[in-house]
């Protein structure tokens, strides 16, 4: 069985998380499956968004815990991070086009963490998060550590990262760790009629807003304006913003090709 399916529809490039019987646990194959499609979606223009769910009654529990190799004298979890994990998470942070995540259960450890390295998250109301790496002795990975506080402040990343305890969907969206928390049979329409309307926007605004954003974090007020002014007269020089701006004369939709 695949461990990735990824198909492309109408510009949305939809990668489901395929080990249903593990609540799609990470294995090698599956991280390399994901480099890949996040390569693909970097390359190739056709993709204008990218879709993330998990195939069965989980998002994702983490890294197979059957997976890891716990005969070694001294156990070295750096070189995983280093090779796989890291490189992913940096990818879709470095995509310039946006990442739209559907959890649709439970998501664990190094799956609660990927999908907050996502752009825009909406969650099935039964879904959780839980930062499991305390419950087996280690500390979050996947940019927990840096996502978890910015979102939800240092109080709440700490009580979540220490005790492990889940944060439903509808906490995590009242905190604003998440975008939407929607009724369990309303997350697949919900969410692929965001990524539909992403896939036909301005692709290239979409990509700056995404560095924009990102970037904020780490800025003074002064240096984000300059960063503003910089993305502005990049995406000024592009096709969508002369049809933006003649659609909004002539009063009628923008059709928007991405350039
Ligand atoms: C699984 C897993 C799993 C394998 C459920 N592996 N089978 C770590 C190490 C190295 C380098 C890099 O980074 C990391 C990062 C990490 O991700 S560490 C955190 C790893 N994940 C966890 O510790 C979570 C472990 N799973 C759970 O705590 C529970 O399964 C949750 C709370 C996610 C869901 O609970 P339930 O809904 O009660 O489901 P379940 O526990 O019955 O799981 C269903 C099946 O999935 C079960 O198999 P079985 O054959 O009994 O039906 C589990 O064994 C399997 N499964 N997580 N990570």
């Amino acid at each position: 069985m695949e461990p990735l399916l990824v198909s492309l529809d109408a510009g949305v490039l939809r990668l489901t998380l395929n080990r249903p019987d593990t609540l799609n646990a990470f294995t090698v194959a599956m991280t390399q499956a994901l480099a890949a499609a996040f390569a693909r979606a970097e390359a190739e223009s056709a993709v204008r968004c990218v879709l993330v769910t998990g195939a069965g009654r989980g998002f994702c529990a983490g890294q197979d815990l059957t997976e890891r190799d716990m005969s070694a004298k001294e156990i070295d979890l750096g070189g995983g991070l280093d090779a796989r994990y890291n490189p992913l998470i940096r990818r879709m942070r470095a995509l310039e086009k946006p990442i739209v995540c559907a959890v649709n259960g439970v998501a664990a450890g190094a799956g609660a963490n990927f999908a907050l390295a996502c752009d825009l998250v909406i969650a099935a109301r039964s879904a959780a998060f839980i930062q499991a790496f305390v419950k087996i002795g280690l500390v979050p990975d996947c940019g927990g550590s840096y996502f978890l506080p910015r979102l939800a402040g240092t109080q709440r990343a700490m009580a979540l990262a220490m005790t492990g305890d889940r944060l439903p969907a509808e906490d995590a969206e009242r905190w604003g760790v998440i975008w939407k928390c929607v009724d369990d049979a309303a997350l697949v329409s919900e969410a692929e009629k965001l990524a539909r309307q992403l896939a036909s926007g301005p692709t290239r605004s979409l990509g700056l807003i995404k560095r924009a954003i990102y970037a904020s974090a780490g800025n003074s007020l002064a240096a984000q304006l300059d960063l503003e002014r910089d993305l502005q007269r990049e995406v000024g020089k592009g096709k969508d913003y002369r049809e933006g701006v003649a659609a909004f004369l002539e009063k009628r939709k923008p059709a928007f090709t991405g350039s």
